[in-house]
């Protein structure tokens, strides 16, 4: 096979075997017998994407030339995972791989672990990112994913003898990144800064800087749709490499400043999760890639030509903003449509206002980005001009609108002072065509709280999406005996395109037989992961025990330490004699999280969870009966393992303040019973699956705003709780810190006399959970049997059927013909 034939598909192993060696050869000049499974890994990676080619250039060629408008996710984060296992899924080429490396001599398992994961989102909203690029393929909706390709992703985390976490950068492409292809010849020029001057009654930005944006492809195939769309992540570049002039003066340092500042601008993914960060370079990082997006849009569908008729942009591609990040792409349209194009403002305006829609990703009002004008002023001065503009237009027609003048007031996208801002989620809100929260409790509480003023106004806007998991990548590649289980059931594997078939397994729930299948594939799923914490951090984890996980960002308002304040009144239980020690159910459980690096609160928490684990995982009254593990750097890949072994999951974040949440539809799908709060998706997810199967405790949304009402008085729990009380002095007088009392103080404190998130006003609901979820879990076969229906009634947490609500309730578009 010469380089210029696509390769046959579907090929046999042998043949399969034959164009790894053919890319050993020509691309890593290496022989069989010299390779590496890191050279394999990249051979192998290769051959799959050639395998992709024909079917990426077709659906690249119907978008431009076909009807069906396309949809550009424009998104600070896509937290893919690794690439090869979901490519070859895709492409129908696992077999293949599998015999054709074992037959070059390596074991395939060795090859997808050379693949470093790319770390390029934060949490929730990166991976819902990927989980949506993957369904718009899979449905074959022409789409792009456009970001930036950091290059350092969400910082690698370590453990230091303290417990405490400390921060290494992610250099994830020391090595060959086989998937991305670096395409130069289609760069854009980004600018910044400068000023805006008057000519011939015109307003012309003369900027005084630029720097280079270079698209680097991925294919994102889709699973049996023939499609294969791009997610398109900008590097940015300098223009002057460097200036030889200071070079020569031996000003070597000055030589490279140019080059610095430019690529600045992709090198690192800001560690954040729902805060805001009020940084120069953020803003320089947002515009950076919805400029360098907008016009790759235009030149894409609009080849050649100079003066396209850009009325009908809006018809070619909708541009959904992954929260606030992208949404200075909103002046950036009318810029380009005014000042690049020559149409007046009230046509510009229709165009932009028909090409966005916004999705709000959270309830924290320090989420909602706001940046100083005169931030926004310095850097793109134009911009500036025109979000004011965009403000006086949106006053004057709130006046026609409404005679509440405080209403007016506080709708404001620039507010008023001598210091003023722009409200991000407002311009969005106000210029965009829909808005949608990610569960049905989110969209309702943006409606009612955080864009109250709006929805009064501009009710139709408004409209919920939930949020979805893609089952090729978390049912399928995550969870193969449950997936082989599922197909035998139905007696057909289509429920991966259709994942509300699982809903056939309803009626084997009352099939023992069944049933018992199901708790053994939880139980290999468990020795699995035993064998992987093994091997990937040396615990020693009896697959015997109950699995118990709680993975997330680690943020006050999801309560890890509702969470670890419950572990640690259990073992002062088993400690003062209250609970016999063959009375406790023996339980695993494993912590995964980061915390922002700056974020003191959530890295305390963290440390005391290492410290806990150390002391109980330590004690020999313990007898193994609780296991404390906390695998460091928590990514996708140990997401994959970990999510199919658990049998109780945690979504115990205070109600009223996570968004959807996404973890616990994976975790539902893959059969573990919820303990959970009625917060985010797991309203939904409890009316599926049933209230008899899913453990509900907690206050309520009204219950929690009546008690912040009321005046909130957290001492008062700990007062009347004496398991609490234990707890918290626990940690007070040093047992997790080798009897030091300063080291969690700031935390004791806060729970003691703040406790903004109220979890001691939920411990006692909360220890009365565990102790019924104990009292089932001891019944394995009614267990596995709400496991089991976890699963049955999960289907509709696909992502695929939230792409296609965005594609009825949004976008307003489908399938390529
Ligand atoms: C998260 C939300 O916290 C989570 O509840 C939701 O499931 C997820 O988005 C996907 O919708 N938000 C973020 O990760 C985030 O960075 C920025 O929000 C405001």
């Amino acid at each position: 096979m010469t380089e210029m034939t696509a390769p046959k598909s579907p090929i046999s192993s042998k043949d399969f075997a034959d164009e790894v060696r053919e890319q050993l050869k020509y691309t890593q000049g290496v022989t069989p017998e010299q390779a590496t499974a890191a050279d394999v890994y990249v051979a192998a990676s290769t051959a799959v994407r050639r395998h992709l080619m024909d079917s990426w250039m077709k659906t690249q060629q119907d978008m431009v030339n076909g009807n069906t408008k396309a949809v550009g996710y424009l998104s600070a984060e896509f937290l893919m995972g690794r690439q090869l296992r979901n490519a070859l899924l895709n492409a129908g080429l696992t077999e293949q791989f599998n015999e054709a490396v074992k037959e070059l001599g390596f074991d395939p398992q060795d090859v997808v672990d050379a693949e470093y994961e790319p770390g390029l989102g934060n949490g929730g909203l990166g991976r819902l990112a990927a989980c949506f690029i993957d369904s718009l393929a899979s449905l074959g909706v022409p789409a792009f994913g456009y970001g930036i390709q950091y290059k350092y992703g969400i910082f690698r985390q370590e453990f230091d003898e303290e417990g405490r976490q400390v921060e290494h950068p992610d250099y994830w492409l020391a090595n060959e990144d086989p998937w991305g292809h670096v395409d130069y010849g289609r760069d854009q020029k980004v600018s910044f800064g400068g000023k805006v001057v008057e000519e011939d009654g015109k307003r012309v930005w003369q900027p005084d800087w630029s720097v280079r944006a270079i698209p680097v492809d991925y294919m994102v195939p889709g699973y049996e749709s023939g499609r294969v769309n791009t997610l398109r992540l900008w590097q940015a570049r300098s223009y002057d490499e460097f200036d030889l002039l200071a070079f020569n003066k031996s000003e070597y340092m000055e030589a490279v400043e140019p080059q610095v500042k430019a690529e600045n601008i992709s090198k690192i993914l800001y560690p954040e999760d729902s805060t805001q960060v009020g940084k120069e370079l953020r803003l320089e990082q947002q515009y950076f890639f919805t400029c360098a997006s907008i016009h790759d849009a235009i030149r894409v569908f609009y080849p050649g030509e100079d003066k396209p008729d850009l009325t009908t942009f809006p018809d070619k591609i909708t541009f959904q903003l992954n929260d606030t990040h992208p949404v200075i792409g909103i002046p950036e349209l009318m810029r380009v449509l005014i000042d690049e194009y020559g149409y007046d403002w009230d046509t510009a305006w229709t165009i932009t206002n028909k090409t966005f829609n916004y999705t709000c990703h959270t309830l924290l009002p320090e989420a909602l980005e706001v940046w100083p004008a005169d931030l926004i002023g310095k850097l793109l001065p134009r911009h500036l001009e025109i979000i004011e503009k965009i403000n006086d237009q949106f006053m004057a027609e709130l006046k026609t609108l409404t005679k509440d003048e405080a209403k007016i007031e506080r709708m404001r996208i620039v507010t008023g002072g001598d210091k003023p801002a722009v409200r991000m989620a407002y311009l969005a809100t106000y210029a965009g065509s829909h808005v949608n929260g990610v569960a049905e409790l989110h969209s309702q509480l943006l409606k009612d709280v955080t864009l109250r003023d709006f929805s009064d106004l501009y009710d139709s806007k408004f409209t919920n999406v939930t949020n979805g998991v893609t089952p090729r990548r978390f049912v399928k590649l995550a969870n193969p005996g449950l997936s082989d289980l599922i197909t035998e059931g139905l007696g057909t594997d289509k429920w991966l395109e259709d994942l509300d078939l699982l809903e056939g397994l309803v009626p084997l729930a009352q099939d023992d037989e069944f049933v018992k299948k199901f708790a053994e594939v939880k139980h290999q799923n468990k020795v699995s992961f035993s064998n992987f914490a093994k091997k990937e951090y040396g615990y020693d984890v009896d697959p015997n025990t109950m699995f118990n996980t709680m993975i997330k960002r680690l943020h006050e308002y999801k309560r890890q330490s509702l969470k670890i304040l419950e572990v640690i009144a259990q073992y002062a239980d088993i400690k003062s004699g209250k609970v016999k020690i063959e009375d406790v159910t023996p339980r695993t459980i494993i912590f995964g999280a980061k915390s922002a690096p700056g974020y003191y609160m959530a890295k305390l928490t963290i440390q005391l969870i290492n410290n806990v684990a150390r002391v109980i995982n330590n004690d020999p009254d313990i007898k193994g009966k609780l296991n404390i593990i906390f695998p460091v750097n928590y990514n996708i890949r140990v997401a994959q393992n970990l999510i199919p072994a658990t049998e109780l999951d945690e979504q115990i974040s205070q109600a009223g303040k996570e968004a959807s949440g996404t973890s616990n539809m994976k975790f539902a799908l893959n059969g573990a019973l919820t303990v959970g709060t009625l917060d985010g998706a797991n309203v939904e997810i409890r009316a599926r699956v049933g209230a008899d199967n899913f453990f509900l405790f907690g206050m309520t949304v009204d219950e929690v705003e009546a008690m912040y009402a009321n005046g909130y008085n957290p001492a008062k729990y700990y007062e009347s709780d004496p398991r609490l009380k234990a707890a918290i002095d626990m940690v007070a007088g040093g047992t997790f810190s080798n009897g030091d009392r300063n080291t969690y103080a700031p935390l004791v404190s806060d729970w003691l006399t703040k406790d903004w998130f109220m979890t001691l006003a939920d411990f006692t609901a909360y220890h009365d959970i565990q102790s019924q979820i104990e009292t089932l879990y001891a019944d394995q076969l009614e267990w596995n049997r709400k496991a089991l229906l976890n699963t049955a009634n999960s289907g509709y947490f696909s992502s695929d059927r939230s792409i296609e609500d965005y594609l009825e309730r949004v976008w307003m578009t489908g399938p390529l013909k």
